[in-house]
C-alpha cells in the first residue's frame, strides 16, 4: 500500500510537469503560450498559444500584459492586396463554446509592444491574459529561436 501511494505521488509529480505549460481558469484551457526572439533593435515581439473554450457559453479575449513590454494587443493578420498585413482587434477576440483557437505566426497573435525586455531564446517570461468571463490567468511563454513558426509544438496530451 506504502509503496503504491509513492509510486503514485511520483507519477503524479511527473504529470505536473509535463503540463507546466498548460493553463486552465474557470472554462478556457490555454496551451503552450510561447513567443520568439526578436532581430536586434526591435520593438515588438509575438505571443502564440492555443486557447480552448470548454463551456458552454462564449467567452472573449480582451487583453492582457507581460513583463517583456509595455504594451498589448491581440492581433489579426490578413492578405490585403498581396501585402501581409496585421491589425489590432480592438474588442478582443470571441472564442466560442466548444471552440479552439490557434495563435500562430502569420494568423491571429498576440502582439507585445514598447519591448523594455526583449525576449530572448531559452528564458521564458510572465504575462497575464485576460478574459471576459473568465477572468484573469498568470501564464509563461516559452521563447523560441528567432523565425521558429511552432511547428515542432503539434503535441498532444
Ligand atoms: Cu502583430
Amino acid at each position: 500500500m506504502r509503496f503504491a501511494a509513492i509510486i503514485g505521488a511520483a507519477l503524479f509529480a511527473l504529470t505536473s510537469i509535463a503540463s507546466a505549460d498548460d493553463y486552465t481558469v474557470g472554462s478556457i484551457h490555454i496551451e503552450h503560450p510561447w513567443s520568439r526572439a526578436t532581430p536586434k533593435g526591435a520593438n515588438v515581439a509575438g505571443g502564440y498559444l492555443v486557447i480552448e473554450n470548454k463551456g458552454t457559453a462564449p467567452d472573449r479575449l480582451v487583453g492582457g500584459s507581460s513583463e517583456i513590454a509595455d504594451r498589448f494587443q491581440i492581433h489579426q493578420m490578413t492578405m490585403n492586396g498581396g501585402t501581409m498585413t496585421m491589425r489590432p482587434l480592438e474588442g478582443g477576440l470571441e472564442i466560442a463554446p466548444g471552440e479552439s483557437v490557434k495563435f500562430e505566426p502569420g494568423g491571429y497573435h498576440l502582439m507585445f509592444l514598447d519591448l523594455k525586455a526583449p525576449p530572448v531564446e531559452g528564458k521564458p517570461f510572465k504575462g497575464t491574459l485576460v478574459f471576459e468571463k473568465a477572468g484573469k490567468v498568470d501564464v509563461e511563454f516559452a521563447v523560441e529561436r528567432m523565425g521558429a513558426m511552432g511547428g515542432m509544438h503539434e503535441h498532444h496530451h
